[in-house]
């Protein structure tokens, strides 16, 4: 018999509006809604004070998981830069003004030649179920530090950040989230969902 998935709606906790429409275009193919935060009537912004992603990540989906009650999701993510060691990592939101985090960057790195600019996006989801039982899972994307920013689509560091020949900000959000370092958690968001939540 066909197994039946549980879960089919889950409440997104996050303020960031491009990482919400990016989950949404890819769980809603696969049957699972995306509530904003807000639409659930859960309005939170706590302290990212953890010390890594999976910390932060938990601390965001907890937040409204104590108001709704049920299955929540919270994705922290970030840029993390070989020749940097790790940064800005967990501080890539808090990195620069928002809209100069990619100038910030590039000047950085401007006495760095091409082979060194190596970097990857880490994306850390936490789910939380009904029960309050929580489960981690992540995705990454590795890439390349360009020289300039290309491209328009995307947010973030998207504009500098190479995969292969084209920036983030180049492809399409099509594109982009079947490779991308959320998409790859979402990937693995879905085989747990399947495993751990079916009749
Ligand atoms: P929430 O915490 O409310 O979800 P946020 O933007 O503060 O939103 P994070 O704390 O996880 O999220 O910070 C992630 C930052 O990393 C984000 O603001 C971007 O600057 C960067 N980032 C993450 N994923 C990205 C992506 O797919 N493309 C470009 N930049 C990304």
């Amino acid at each position: 018999m066909m197994k039946k998935m549980k879960i089919d709606k889950l409440v997104m906790a996050t303020n960031n509006k491009n990482k919400l429409r990016e989950v949404r275009e890819i769980l809603s193919p696969l049957g699972i809604e995306v509530l904003s935060q807000r639409e659930a009537g859960a309005d939170t912004n706590p302290d990212e004070n953890g010390s890594n992603f999976s910390e932060n990540a938990y601390i965001k989906a907890k937040s409204v998981y104590d108001i709704v009650k049920l299955p929540v999701m919270a994705d922290d993510s970030g840029l993390c830069v070989d020749c940097l060691g790790g940064k800005p990592g967990v501080y890539s939101a808090r990195y620069a003004p928002e809209g100069q985090e990619c100038e910030k960057l590039l000047d950085e790195l401007k006495d760095i030649p091409e082979s060194e600019r190596t970097a990857k996006f880490v994306c850390v989801i936490s789910f939380i179920d009904e029960n309050g039982e929580n489960n981690f899972v992540s995705g990454e994307c590795h890439g390349k530090i360009g020289f300039e920013k290309r491209g328009s689509n995307g947010f973030g560091y998207d504009p500098i950040f190479m995969y292969g020949e084209k920036s983030f900000a180049e492809i399409s959000s099509e594109e982009k989230n079947k490779v991308s370092h959320r998409a790859e958690a979402l990937k693995a968001l879905y085989r747990l969902l399947n495993e751990r939540y079916c009749d």
